[in-house]
């Protein structure tokens, strides 16, 4: 007996995503997770996120315009607050290619921004000292998405529809098939799609149905700095979270967020952390990012003491061009993946959800899913970030 139009593997945001959307189409659906719900082993812990549509591609720029509609759908079914307008601060290198392709593929898309100049700079975000040749905009509707709480409500949801959440199951084996089977550590589930939505996870997971991706798993410190007066750099006075496009130098993969979860601690990170095994993370700490984010603080932000005064971890699942893997399994196209979301995926979940939940019930996908397809793995690859 088949008990499930749809299996999801992987209770992250994107699989809880999956889903709540599979459950609103009426599909039967089970969200399977390895771990007790909440937990911070993965990739969609914390309590807050970039939501922006500043990009350097068209395609995640436009996908973002129905995204932050299915954010405030959200919001409103639930009645919760999930997402709060910030503006995204945009620096780098005025005639860089990476500068130039922000703000480009920003006015091709009239995406609402501001110019800054190096003289109105100061005015209009203070302290904070603008990096001598670099060009500054800002991506006026980007903002903070509360993610911890984004993940209990779009779970919340799910299980409203009549979803069924089971937890602490981790999977032991998929059986391919016109049914799969999927066996847990606690029993054995049979449907008639299977999405993998693993984080981290992915590539163990794929090979049970014989697929490897080329992936690399990174554990990221997630740094905090404290301010020297209460207030200076806080979300309620719409500071905004801020970038450094690509450029040279090693410091560029910088990005930052108000102070907000702390009161008095800002979020500044290095996005590019230590190759690590996510079921031997506690073993693997790479540090050598803190000096260049204690570097650029005391360069760039005055207000803030220059040492990390809380260090967490969080998980990036790369792929060689940074873009997302969103694919049928080339034999059985009713097991469906959704991979490498390379720390730049958490803003996207309401839409690949939706985009997952197409290509499981073998509907044509809202948007072109050319730059997703596995096959492009087979072909030479571009940095996306
Ligand atoms: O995609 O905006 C983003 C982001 C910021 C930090 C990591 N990813």
């Amino acid at each position: 007996e088949v008990e499930y139009d749809c299996i999801v593997i992987g209770a992250g945001v994107q699989g809880s995503f999956t889903a709540y959307q599979l459950a609103k189409r009426n599909k039967k659906t089970l969200l399977l997770e390895q771990f007790v719900l909440p937990h911070t082993r993965g990739s969609s812990h914390g309590q807050t996120r970039i939501i922006r549509k500043a990009y350097e591609q068209d395609f995640y720029t436009q996908m973002m315009d129905e995204c932050y509609k299915l954010w405030s759908q959200l919001e409103r079914e639930a009645g919760v607050t999930l997402y709060r307008q910030t503006g995204l601060l945009v620096m780098g290198p005025e005639h860089s290619d990476s500068y130039l392709l922000y703000k480009n593929t920003m006015e091709r898309n009239n995406v609402p921004m501001v110019i800054l100049t190096p003289e109105n700079f100061s005015q209009h975000i203070p302290n904070v000292i603008l990096a001598e040749g670099d060009g500054a905009l800002v991506d006026i509707n980007a903002g903070v998405l509360y993610a911890d709480r984004a993940l209990k409500t779009v779970q919340g949801q799910f299980q409203k529809l009549g979803g069924v959440i089971r937890d602490k199951e981790k999977v032991t084996d998929i059986t391919p098939g016109p049914v799969v089977t999927v066996s847990t550590s606690a029993g054995v589930y049979r449907a008639k799609s299977l999405v993998i939505t693993a984080g981290p996870w992915a590539n163990k997971l794929l090979a049970h149905i014989g697929l490897q991706l080329p992936l690399e798993v990174e554990k990221i410190n997630v740094c905090y700095w404290k301010e020297k007066v209460p207030g200076t750099y806080d979300v309620k006075k719409r500071f905004p979270c801020f970038l450094l496009t690509e450029g040279e130098e090693s410091d560029r993969h910088i990005y930052g967020l108000p102070s907000n979860e702390y009161p008095g601690l800002v979020k500044i990170c290095y996005h590019v952390g230590g190759e690590t095994d996510p079921d031997h993370r506690d073993k693997q700490t790479d540090r050598s990012d803190i000096g260049i984010l204690q570097r650029f603080v005391a360069r760039c932000f005055p207000g803030l003491i220059p040492e990390p005064a809380v260090v967490e971890s969080c998980m990036y699942t790369l792929t060689p061009d940074s873009h997302f893997v969103l694919d049928c399994h080339p034999a059985y196209s009713n097991i469906v993946f959704g991979a490498g979301f390379s720390g730049h995926g958490f803003k996207f979940g309401p839409i690949i959800g939706k985009l997952l939940c197409e290509l499981s019930l073998g509907e044509v996908p809202s948007y072109d899913m050319s730059p997703f397809r596995i096959r492009r793995f087979q072909g030479n690859t571009k940095s996306a970030l």
